[in-house]
């Protein structure tokens, strides 16, 4: 299930998305998260993993990237 998202932004979360994803298997792992944002302390990612990781499997699918992302416009 996806809400309305242009296809504009789509591809913009899409493209940030494949350059968090180091090793391109479709999923955001948290050490891919902590290795694209150094700065981002580990609250803020346990923060992230328990609002946006829908499904836990402890990571995230574009899905759930956008989900996350895409709701804050
Ligand atoms: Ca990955
Ligand atoms: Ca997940």
């Amino acid at each position: 299930m996806t809400h309305e998202l242009s296809h504009e932004r789509f591809e913009t979360l899409k493209r940030e998305f494949d350059a968090i994803d180091g090793d391109g298997d479709g999923f955001i792992t948290e050490a891919e998260l902590r290795s694209h944002f150094p700065a981002l302390p580990p609250e803020a990612i346990g923060a992230l993993d328990r609002d946006a990781d829908v499904d836990a499997d402890g990571r995230f699918s574009l899905e759930e990237f956008i989900r996350l992302t895409g709701a804050r416009d």
